[in-house]
């Protein structure tokens, strides 16, 4: 099953909305494979954005993922990835739909709540610079009789 990379950045957990952004994906009917709070050190964050090197907003991209907890996910199911995306909703706030967790809770481009993998590939890399094959778990959810 496809598999994604997402993270509530640190304005989201500063928010306190690591709660409602998890539901929302939940209620969607994705599967949660592994999540973790984490401080993200300036070597990660610049692994992870390297493809943005060169942009001018490449130095306070770097400064703001590492300015305080994130909360990183791997989350699984049928085109999580994309769906994944467009549940975040466009990268500017001004831009993203309402409904759309960037479109409900974010303002400006540089504190957009959320990070979402962009493709199989970047899904695949992102993964594993931040989880370790032991801290994803793989489970069915088939055994409901001990649910009311
Ligand atoms: P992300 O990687 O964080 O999920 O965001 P994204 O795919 O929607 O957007 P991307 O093009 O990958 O840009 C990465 C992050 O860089 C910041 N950004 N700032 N000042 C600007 O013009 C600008 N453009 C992009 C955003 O915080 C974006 O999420
Ligand atoms: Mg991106």
């Amino acid at each position: 099953m496809e598999k994604t990379f997402l993270m509530v950045k640190p304005d989201g957990v500063q928010r306190n909305l690591i709660g409602k952004i998890v539901q929302r994906f939940e209620e969607k009917g994705f599967k949660l494979a592994g999540a973790k709070l984490m401080l993200v050190s300036n070597e990660l964050a610049e692994q992870h954005y390297g493809e943005h090197k060169e942009r001018p907003f490449f130095g306070e991209l770097v400064e703001f993922i590492t300015s305080g907890p994130v909360f990183a996910m791997v989350w699984e199911g049928e085109d999580v990835i994309a769906t994944a995306r467009n549940m975040m909703g466009k990268t500017n706030p001004s831009e993203a739909a309402p409904s759309t967790i960037r479109g409900d809770y974010g303002i400006t481009v540089g504190k957009n709540i959320i990070h979402g993998s962009d493709s199989p590939e970047s899904a695949e890399r992102e993964i594993k610079l931040f989880f370790d094959e032991s801290e994803l778990i793989t489970y069915e959810k088939v055994d409901t009789t001990w649910i009311y």
